[in-house]
């Protein structure tokens, strides 16, 4: 059946790092120089879903749509992406021969994210793993998630983490080839399900410094980045495994706002300053330490990626006091007001 359509669909989450990655040791790998983790935030708020097909009927290049746009994937790292699944499925079809020769065939992706793109949220992570799941699923690979990462963080470092739901470490590995640069998972979603994140959004504009060029900057330019590399993260990852492994809020809190903190610090002693932060961003800092004294406790933690918007992470029982502070404390800053629905617990400045 010449004109048959093979199809396979997928989603895959965005995660938000509480112990950060940036900076790489091989950029065309992707081999960062830190190991970092993330929490994975829920399918049913942030999420890419994707569907890859493939048919000899299909004629031409590979395509994407996202969002009901045609991309550019001529880009090295979704050719690598697709380089690398590609020659996956070579293999099984040169094992069984019995296997249509979908690696010959070109593909159709189409990719949508269930919130607003001009949010200002990463969307990267969850779109290259998307990519990546749908099109191994479609190619019916036998890759565990694990294996996948490999594959995912060619197309974006980030990715790797977004091939697991819940609680997510990157190693760094050693390894020149990166094959020991992975993702694995810490904890399912469900070891410590009252996990809350709201984000503020306070700029849906494209990032002024890419993450890929900033963190290049960093590396070349920071004295302040060996000393987080070699001393900061490697203890912050211990810290923030086992606040994971035991629930421990207050020291998974203090972890997540510490490596926020000298994350940013390493981007200010970058030569010339990259800053993400903006004053909106640091009011939202001011006002989540005004809840935990508030609170005579840490029941709060903020966090910012290459950005201004704050992710804040709380627990469900606290979520009264958190919410209803965070606003209170907010509504300070003239000219703010609720986002948009579309997106729960987004709140635009
Ligand atoms: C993170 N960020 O761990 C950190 C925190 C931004 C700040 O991963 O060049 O888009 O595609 O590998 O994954 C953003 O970096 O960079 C990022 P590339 P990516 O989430």
């Amino acid at each position: 059946m010449a004109d048959k359509v093979y199809r396979a669909s997928t989603t895959a989450p965005v995660n938000i790092a509480v112990v950060k990655y940036w900076g790489k040791r091989d950029a065309k790998l992707n081999l960062p120089t830190n190991s970092s983790l993330s929490v994975t935030l829920s399918q049913d708020d942030l999420r890419t879903l994707t569907t890859a097909s493939a048919s000899a009927s299909y004629s031409g290049d590979d395509t994407l749509i996202l969002n009901g746009e045609v991309s550019d994937i001529s880009g090295a790292r979704t050719q690598a992406c697709l380089r690398e699944l590609r020659a996956r499925r070579a293999a099984l079809e040169a094992a069984n021969s019995d296997l249509p020769k979908l690696s010959t065939y070109p593909l159709k992706i189409v990719s949508e994210n269930n919130f607003p793109t001009a949010a200002g949220l990463a969307s990267s992570a969850a779109g290259f793993a998307a990519l990546v799941r749908a099109i191994a699923d479609l190619y019916e690979l036998p890759e565990s998630p694990s294996d996948l990462s490999l594959i995912a963080r060619q197309g974006s470092g980030s990715a790797c983490r977004s091939l697991f739901g819940g609680y997510v470490a990157w190693r760094m590995g050693e390894q020149a080839d990166g094959l020991d640069s992975r993702a694995d998972l810490v904890a399912e979603a469900s070891h410590w399900p009252d996990m809350r994140a709201l984000i503020l959004v306070v700029s849906a504009a494209k990032k002024g410094v890419s993450s890929s060029s900033g963190m290049q900057q960093t590396v070349a330019t920071s004295g302040m980045f060996k000393e987080r590399i070699t001393t900061v993260v490697p203890k912050m990852m211990d810290l923030m495994e086992e606040s994971i492994k035991n629930k421990d809020f207050e020291q998974f809190a203090e972890v997540t706002m510490r490596d926020s903190n000298s994350f940013h610090a390493t981007c200010a002693d970058t030569y010339p300053p990259i800053f993400y932060m903006n004053d909106v961003s640091k009011t939202a800092i001011r006002a989540v330490e005004y809840i935990n004294a508030k609170a005579g406790r840490t029941v709060a933690a903020y966090t910012f990626d290459a950005g201004p918007n704050c992710v804040v992470y709380y627990l469900e029982k606290d979520a009264p006091t958190v919410l209803g502070t965070f606003y209170q404390a907010l509504s300070s800053v003239s000219g703010w007001k609720e986002g948009t629905a579309s997106v729960k617990s987004e709140f635009q400045l």
